[in-house]
């Protein structure tokens, strides 16, 4: 295979690893803290999750645990979209692993969560792993975003593990794949299953963090690198003076994306959906203010700019919110009746008779084309894929049309012309930073640890990650503890808790102090390419939001 000289040089990349880690397994030893709870709905999760319920946070400390050295085979998934650093989650877990006991094996199940069910599975080799150290992507193995929670599937996931003498599962994955981690560890407890599960904090939207989870792996890199394509994109706007950019950032739900790459760059406008939903901005709201910005720069002789969407914005707009959940709701109840509509015109008319009235009505308020995205398939967790809803031509339309009525008014003299980007792939499966690559080697070596420990229905916890790896802390918090009770396909269901982006948290508020000034000036920031070799000033500083929320300015 025909090697990148970029990729070579990662090969021989030693991640770092937080001290406690570097000792011998067998001399690190748990410390369990008080009983904990879920963050809502207490007891409807209690009653779920009988045996996995409230278990301790766990910190690993110097002491002794001989059952590190026994022989273990142990099976990891890959699951949900790609995040910079799934790799080197599975290296650290193989290291650790084999620094146990050079027997042990680690299976690695093919295409996602479907691979334990079927029994689609290879073992991870030296050969194999050396491949894929510090690279981007989950080609290792490939991913998938089967969801788990049905018995039958477990019961065919304990076949698995017992043909291939597995007593330990390690899902890599989001708020979904973790939820259904939950569900799988509660089941294989109950039934005696001999069988752990452990879950590694994955997805670049970031949506997936505490106080113990302080950030979910892939959101540095992502982070870095939709920066890098901005500010490139802020050079030309600011060279060639008559674009208006307006891109779309990915994000399924929480705009942490989009509020890191504003930090990143100072973009002049970002909207942060959080804050729509809390000031209950309508669509209208939304586009006023936009067309306020670009009105304002071009009075200063400035047509042109750039404009941050986050991806999930649609569904935080009080209207659009209402009018999503309804839909949800049908198209999960009424499958099969809505299959059956050979057209859009015939839907659009089962629209009317099915939706409240309010929701019709904000329906028939979108153009036809967002209309047909808000419409397609729901992911397998029930999500509208927001990734496929062209908010950021929705929104440029709208503000193109309020400008026109400005113009009649007086009020906008200017011109206004809008280029439209979507940032969600290009990040995804970049090489890792040095932060991912040292976190995500650290996350999957502590999930041996946590399963050394005899644990399971825990999620691996690496802290102060702001700080150099050296004082990073090594442990463990329940699954249990992030879940509350939430309406899906119809239903209400456990699930982990979404981190979204806080009002009155330091990232946040850094950005409000600021955005006014972004606006009408043109203050850009070029942040680069990530860089892998250098000063440790440029190539290992995690993200602006990461630093802020630990207290850090710099
Ligand atoms: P995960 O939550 O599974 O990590 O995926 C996040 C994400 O990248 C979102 O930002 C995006 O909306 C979605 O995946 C796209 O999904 P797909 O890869 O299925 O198109």
């Amino acid at each position: 295979m025909e090697l990148s000289p970029l990729q070579k040089e990662r090969y021989k990349y030693q991640p770092k690893l937080p001290t406690i880690l570097k000792s011998n397994v067998e001399d690190i030893q748990a410390e369990f803290g008080a009983a904990t709870e879920s963050v809502a709905d207490q007891a409807a999760v209690k009653a779920l999750f009988e045996t996995t319920y409230g278990t301790p946070v766990v910190a690993f400390k110097n002491g002794s645990n001989p059952n590190a050295k026994n022989k273990i085979n142990v099976g990891v998934i890959l699951s949900g979209g790609q995040a910079p650093g799934g790799h080197n989650v599975i290296a650290g877990l193989y290291d650790g692993i084999k620094a146990g006991n050079k027997e042990s094996k680690l299976f690695g199940f093919l295409g996602g969560p479907s691979g334990l069910v079927d029994n689609s599975c290879l073992e991870i080799t030296d050969a194999i792993m050396d491949e894929y150290r510090n690279t981007g992507g989950f080609d290792i193995i490939g991913s998938g975003r089967t969801k788990l929670e049905e018995e039958a599937q477990f019961d065919k996931a304990i076949e698995t593990c017992n043909k291939n003498g597995i007593s330990a599962v390690v899902v890599i994955g989001g708020d979904d794949s973790n939820t259904n981690a939950a569900v799988m560890g509660e089941y294989f407890k109950k039934k005696d299953a001999g069988i752990s599960v452990i879950g590694c904090p994955k997805t670049i939207d970031g949506d997936l963090k505490n106080e113990h989870i302080e950030a979910s792996f892939g959101f540095d890199t992502a982070t870095k690198t939709y920066s890098e394509l901005i500010g490139n994109i802020q050079r030309d706007a600011n060279s060639a003076k008559k674009y208006w950019h307006f891109i779309k950032l990915m994000g399924r739900s929480a705009s942490h994306i989009a509020l890191e790459c504003a930090l990143q760059t100072q973009a002049n406008i970002c909207i942060i959906s959080e804050e729509v939903e809390a000031k209950k901005m309508t669509l209208r709201a939304i586009v006023d203010n936009i067309a306020e910005v670009v009105a304002k720069r071009s009075a200063k002789g400035n047509n042109f700019g750039v404009a941050l969407i986050p991806e999930g914005l649609i569904e935080f707009i009080p209207e659009m919110k209402l009018l999503i959940a309804q839909l949800n709701d049908l198209l999960a109840e009424k499958e099969e009746e809505f299959g059956k509509i050979a057209d859009f015109a015939g839907q659009k008319s089962w629209l009317q008779a099915n939706l409240k009235a309010e929701n019709a009505t904000a329906f028939t308020s979108l153009p036809e084309s967002i209309q047909k995205q808000l419409l397609l398939d729901r992911d397998p967790h029930g999500n509208v894929q927001v990734s496929l809803i062209e908010t950021e031509k929705l929104l440029s339309e709208m503000v193109k049309e309020k400008l026109d009525e400005m113009k009649k008014s007086g009020k906008f003299a200017g011109k206004f012309a809008a280029q439209h980007h979507f940032f969600g792939y290009e990040g995804r499966c970049a090489f890792p930073s040095n932060f991912d690559a040292d976190y995500c080697y650290s996350l999957g070596y502590n999930a041996f640890i946590l399963i050394a420990a005899g644990l399971t229905g825990y999620i691996s916890s690496i802290k102060n990650t702001a700080h150099p790896s050296e004082k990073w802390l090594a442990g463990g918090i329940p699954l249990t503890m992030m879940m509350n009770m939430e309406q899906r396909h119809g239903k209400q269901k456990p699930v982990i808790k979404k981190a979204l982006v806080e009002l009155d948290a330091a990232p946040f508020k850094t950005f409000a102090a600021n955005r006014d000034k972004w606006a009408e000036e043109t203050c850009y920031l070029f942040p680069g390419a990530i860089q892998y070799y250098g000063p440790a000033e440029v190539c290992d500083q995690p993200t602006k939001t990461l630093k802020l929320e630990q207290g850090l300015t710099n």
